[in-house]
């Protein structure tokens, strides 16, 4: 490894984000999260990104859809349902691309959330998205606020003009230069996820376990890193930490019995609850 990397073998990385909640907080307190997608067909993914948000603390959650706005989570009734048309991302940190697709009017949402000046966490679409322009790239490059990137090793390649397979035979220097030149976080998922800052530090995760290769645990990563953020963790903690506890949450359940065979995101994002309290 350059000597720059570290592993992230216990949470010591993002402990001191860790702050117990004073007696006297309010749900003001804690933020609030705007997680952007929900194309038609993929109303799933933004659900499961905002249900992780609440789960892991945000004060309040927001889920923004592109495609048919449902009434309600009928699981979780805390989430408010809005249309990406009529959003307001005020103080919000937002997670934008779990199930957004990548139509015109979603990139055009996908605009509006790069323009504010708040937080964001990129995922799925929104890479997908920023991939097919070099100037929504260089917009995230400067973007006023902190920036995560959540690529799998696909949506890296997209967004380095590689494959999936460049990408993987040499990881750390994927993550390495995509968080030069986006001048973000990246996040570059899959076995042994890597965490690269900017200036060249990395982190390899050493949680998580082949249970999680299923549909859904990306977006629960991604509304995970929003609510961290949104508690007004550093995002270098925040996503070092929702790396390490997702993970890490999976090698629980798996240990307990649901997997490696059949977990669902559903299930972990309850789990990543569970650790996330035995920390704070
Ligand atoms: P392969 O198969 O090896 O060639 P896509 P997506 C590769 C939403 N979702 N190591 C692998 O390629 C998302 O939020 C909605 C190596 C894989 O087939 C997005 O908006 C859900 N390769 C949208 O769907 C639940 C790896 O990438 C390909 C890899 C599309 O996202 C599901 C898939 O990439 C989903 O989250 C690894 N570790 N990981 C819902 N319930 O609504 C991935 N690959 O084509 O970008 O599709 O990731 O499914
Ligand atoms: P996505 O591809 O966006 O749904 O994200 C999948 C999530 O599961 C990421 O956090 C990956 O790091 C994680 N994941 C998938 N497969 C594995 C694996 N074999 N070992 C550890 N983590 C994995
Ligand atoms: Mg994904």
């Amino acid at each position: 490894f350059p000597p720059t990397t570290m592993q992230l073998s216990a949470p010591t990385l993002f402990t001191n984000a860790i702050r117990r909640r004073s007696q006297a907080s309010h749900k003001g307190t804690y933020g609030e999260v705007v997680v952007l997608g929900g194309g038609d067909g993929m109303t799933g993914a933004v659900l499961l990104a905002a249900r992780a948000a609440l789960l892991a603390g945000a004060g309040k959650t927001f889920a923004a859809f592109v495609g048919t706005v449902p009434s309600h989570d009928a699981l979780h009734p805390e989430l408010m349902c809005r249309s990406a048309a009529t959003v307001d991302y005020g103080t919000s940190v937002i997670v934008a691309g779990p199930g957004l697709g990548q139509s015109d009017p979603a990139r055009g949402h996908l605009l509006q959330a790069l323009n504010t000046d708040r937080p964001l966490v990129l995922d799925a679409d929104a890479l997908n998205l920023i991939a097919a322009e070099p100037d929504l790239k260089a917009r995230v490059a400067r973007h006023p606020a902190p920036v995560i990137l959540t690529p799998h090793p696909l949506e890296a390649a997209r967004l380095m003009g590689s494959t999936a397979g460049t990408v993987q035979a040499d990881r750390l220097h994927a993550a390495m230069t995509l968080a030069r030149d986006c001048n973000a976080i990246v996040v570059l998922k899959g076995s042994g996820t890597i965490i690269a800052r900017p200036d060249g530090q990395l982190a390899i995760n050493p949680t998580g376990n082949p249970a999680l290769a299923s549909g859904g645990t990306g977006d629960v990563l991604a509304g995970l890193c929003g609510a961290l953020l949104a508690q007004g963790w550093p995002a270098w903690e925040a996503a070092t930490g929702a790396v390490w506890l997702h993970g890490h949450a999976a090698d629980v359940l798996v240990k307990n019995g649901h997997g490696p065979v059949g977990l669902t995101a559903s299930e972990l994002l309850l789990q990543v609850r569970r650790e996330l309290n035995r920390l704070v």
